[in-house]
């Protein structure tokens, strides 16, 4: 199905579903409870709005698919093989024991981790699908900690709304909204399969959003920031895949 049909769809289903008699005020409830998208404006805005506040209210907490082990890719797809800049090649020369994750913004707690310390915070692992928006996809088994325990661990504030995430490639980043950020599959990964998460698959650290498209999986994180509003970040839309006009809330 088209992403134009699809949104047309859910549009119609919220629309219907809820009695509403007009968009304008289907939006108005959405914003009530906090479900309108930072990329809200425009031609697409009131298509991106509806299509966000219905997944948020109808499949809020459901779950990715999983798969069994047996279904994993081989060989799986990757995107792109070179690594992303010098920076990148010289903490790759070391084995990257000089990574570090750096979580700050609207937690008590701001924190620098390396891999050493993602790898004491509890551990998970997931065989999931991998989809691009151009409609390739790959099945593997990701390797991490949810993403909820290092919140945790910092200790995210009450005005917290967003979780922005930047790669080391400085053209990528991307945010979520809290309750996908808290939701039990997103995790911060650095293994996949039987070994490292390789570099051509986002190593040695990749958040994985599996319940949305591939762009919202970066590679390569070198930083997070938990923020009350996205404006303040690139064209104000909520990452740079948004900010090129693709949908902020990717959901699959
Ligand atoms: N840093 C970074 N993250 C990225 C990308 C990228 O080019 N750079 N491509 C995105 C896109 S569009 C997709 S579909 C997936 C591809 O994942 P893969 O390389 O594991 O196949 O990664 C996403 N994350
Ligand atoms: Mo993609």
């Amino acid at each position: 199905m088209s992403e134009i049909t699809r949104r047309t769809l859910i549009t119609r289903g919220l629309v219907a579903a809820a009695g509403f008699p007009g968009l304008a005020l289907a939006e108005r409830v959405a914003d009530r409870y906090g479900l309108i998208p930072p990329d809200h404006g425009g031609v697409y805005g009131p298509g991106e709005t509806l299509t966000y506040a219905a997944q948020r209210l109808l499949t809020g907490r459901s779950l990715a698919r999983e798969f069994s082990r047996g279904q994993i890719s081989t060989p799986p797809f990757a995107n792109e093989t070179a690594p992303p800049t010098d920076a990148f090649k010289r903490l790759q020369a070391d084995g990257f024991k000089d990574w570090t994750l750096s979580v700050d913004g609207l937690v008590a707690h701001p924190a620098s981790l390396s891999l050493d310390d993602l790898k004491r915070l509890p551990l998970r692992s997931q065989i999931t699908d991998l989809a691009c928006e151009e409609g390739w996809s790959y099945v593997a088994e990701w390797i991490g900690t949810p993403l909820v325990e290092l919140l945790n661990a910092v200790g995210i504030l009450p005005r917290a709304r967003y979780l922005v995430y930047f790669s080391i490639q400085s053209a990528w980043w991307e945010s979520i909204d809290i309750a996908e950020a808290l939701h039990p599959q997103t995790l911060v990964t650095y293994a996949m399969n039987d070994g490292d998460l390789p570099v051509a698959f986002g190593g040695p650290l990749r958040l994985r959003v599996p319940r949305q498209l591939g762009y919202k999986s970066v590679k390569y994180i070198n930083r997070m920031i938990v923020a009350e509003n996205l404006q303040r970040f690139g064209k104000g839309l909520g990452g740079s895949n948004p900010d090129d006009g693709y949908a902020w809330y990717a959901g699959i």
